[in-house]
């Protein structure tokens, strides 16, 4: 009886051995994402998962549903997990400092993609591969500003309040309308990136300012998608009536720039997955990384989207 037991505890104790093992040969990472707002978001998400896939990493994924807390929860558990290494797209900028210092003593490095965070020590994140949001925001700004001649009454839809993004690409656009003293931003509020908000938020501005709309600045795609559906449903023609600008290029972007109702979108690539995963190696392997990673983007317009919709790959 005593020997029988103790064959199965020391069965049991090789099983688990084998499967540490097994388990310990393949690189492990936590993916902590934000949810599935947009269209870039979705494409993002597809990116850091095929190229998991491909090289043959243990991801393990968790959906935020846009909430800063299930984040926390999230990167909890991949602490407890004792994972190699986490790959973090913040939702917002503030608030990550407590939960980054216990995984910076757990010698666990973290990847920021595609939204910074603010934090008084750097050292608390490995690197961060990102656009240059404010840069996004300055391209817009500039392409409507030629658009408009320099006149103008525009609303602007922003993203998730306390974002990167958001606050950046409202920066960006702002210093550039400021230089056009006949440009103005008469509304501004946020649509939290999503098509359901930015078609609500634009639906108030319609009924707020009416005609006196010559422009929306929407802070991604799948908003701008929403406001002109608001815009058709209200009478107006978008893209003609109301030009529209913002910020992503995801393909139905390009769709509508081709129908017309659409007339800019400035780009913002989202597949990260083979920088994202590049950087998760080097650091494992104590290799020095680059501590920002800028992802460059342009500007597209109607004159262009024929030319390129083919070849668009998000
Ligand atoms: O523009 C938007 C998404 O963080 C850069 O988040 C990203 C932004 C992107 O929901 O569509």
């Amino acid at each position: 009886m005593r020997m029988k037991l103790f064959a199965g505890i020391l069965l049991v104790a090789g099983l688990s051995a084998a499967s540490t093992f097994a388990a310990s040969s393949k690189l492990v990472v936590g993916f902590s994402q934000i949810g599935a707002e947009s269209g870039w978001r979705t494409a993002e998400t597809e990116s850091i998962q095929s190229e998991a896939k491909k090289r043959g990493i243990d991801l393990r994924f968790s959906d935020a549903q846009q909430k800063q807390e299930n984040q926390i929860k999230a990167l909890r558990t991949f602490l407890a997990q004792r994972v190699n290494a986490i790959i973090l797209a913040p939702v917002v900028e503030t608030g990550w400092e407590p939960i980054l210092r216990e995984i910076k003593r757990a010698r666990i490095p973290v990847i920021l993609v595609d939204r910074g965070v603010k934090v008084s020590d750097p050292s608390l994140y490995t690197t961060l591969i990102a656009s240059d949001f404010v840069q996004e925001g300055r391209m817009a700004g500039e392409w409507l500003a030629k658009k408009l001649d320099g006149k103008g009454n525009i609303v602007e839809i922003q993203g998730t309040a306390g974002a990167a993004p958001a606050n950046d690409r409202r920066t960006g656009f702002a210093e550039i309308i400021q230089k056009h003293p006949e440009m103005k931003i008469i509304k501004s509020q946020s649509g939290d990136f999503t098509r359901a908000k930015g078609k609500e938020v634009m639906e108030a501005f319609l009924k707020a300012e009416g005609k006196k709309i010559n422009a929306v600045y929407a802070h991604n795609d799948d908003m701008a998608l929403g406001a002109i559906q608001a815009i058709q449903e209200a009478g107006l023609k978008p893209g003609k009536d109301i030009i529209v600008v913002s910020i992503d290029g995801i393909k139905p972007a390009f769709e509508a720039m081709v129908d017309g109702s659409l007339n800019c979108t400035v780009e913002c690539n989202p597949l990260l997955g083979p920088a994202a995963f590049d950087a998760v190696e080097a650091a494992v392997a104590g290799k020095p990384v680059q501590k920002k990673v800028i992802v460059h983007d342009q500007v597209y317009d109607q004159a262009t989207a024929k030319d390129v919709i083919g070849q668009r790959k998000y």
